[in-house]
């Protein structure tokens, strides 16, 4: 029994060695893809899928690197259109405070609608994520059809879907953190096998940054808004039972988007 005992022991500390990989970076935090040790820190989980998550040479929005969809070992930019690939490659950040945090990046990819596009997340650290791994962030939940992208619980979602945009452009997002802690920013790529629409472009990103936003509340919400509500949250990150008669919260809508009001 003790042999038995210690062999799950070992298996424990390779899964959790595994999973500690990262050293967790802080906010304010950049990444242009230029530091090796800085890249060291980033989780490609491609698992067999053939188009890849990779940092390398062959596309860049600054200096000589970016991190991009390749297919195979290739090292191109470029994506095999007809086999499936569910791919993430992810970030460990520690958020020590709750409250609004602004984040921008660059990115170009081709890809279409539904199809052949990207997602971008923040996770809790506490979600394993793992390659081939779909059905969470594309379809199969309950209630939702084949094309419909919902979030599962407990992810921010970082806009919707990223496709069709050739050349570099810039996403800036505001995303509100209700509990402080480890998160990874996640970018998952889709491939369909069965569709080859879009051009052969994946996706590519460079130039991450994270920081801290200056506060800003809505006020006179309306009651628009407040029809696709699903929960509140007081400013330390406690979920309250209904909405307050007056205050300063936070409203989580049923797309996974948060606001801070002022009533
Ligand atoms: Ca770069």
């Amino acid at each position: 029994m003790k042999k038995k005992l210690n062999i799950i022991f070992i298996a424990l500390c390779v899964a959790t060695a595994f999973a500690q990989a990262q050293t967790p970076a802080t906010v304010p935090y950049s990444c242009n893809f230029e530091n090796e040790t800085e890249n060291a820190n980033w989780t490609l989980e491609n698992g067999t899928e053939s188009n890849k998550w990779n940092i390398g040479t062959a596309t860049q929005n600054g200096g000589s690197k970016g991190l991009y969809i390749s297919y195979d070992a290739k090292y191109e930019f470029s994506r095999e259109p007809w086999d499936n690939s569910y791919v993430y490659a992810y970030r460990t950040i520690t958020f020590d405070e709750i409250g609004e945090y602004v984040i921008d990046f660059d990115w170009k990819a081709g890809g279409f609608l539904n199809y052949n596009y990207a997602r971008v997340f923040l996770v809790p650290n506490s979600i394993t994520i793992t390659a081939g791994m779909s059905k969470a962030v594309d379809y199969g939940l309950a209630g939702h059809a084949f094309f419909e992208t919902p979030t599962p619980e407990g992810w921010i979602t970082i806009d919707g879907q990223y496709h069709s945009q050739i050349n570099w452009d810039t996403k800036t997002e505001t995303v509100n953190i209700l509990n402080k802690g480890n998160y990874n920013l996640v970018l998952f790529w889709k491939n369909i096998a069965t569709s080859s629409y879009g051009t052969n472009q994946p996706i590519a990103v460079d130039n991450i940054s994270i920081k801290k936003a200056t506060s800003t509340a809505t006020e006179n919400i309306s009651s628009t808004a407040l029809k696709n509500a699903v929960a509140y949250y007081n400013l330390i990150g406690q979920k309250l039972s209904k909405e307050p008669t007056n205050g300063v919260y936070i409203i989580v809508y049923d797309n996974g988007t948060t606001e801070k009001v002022i009533k």
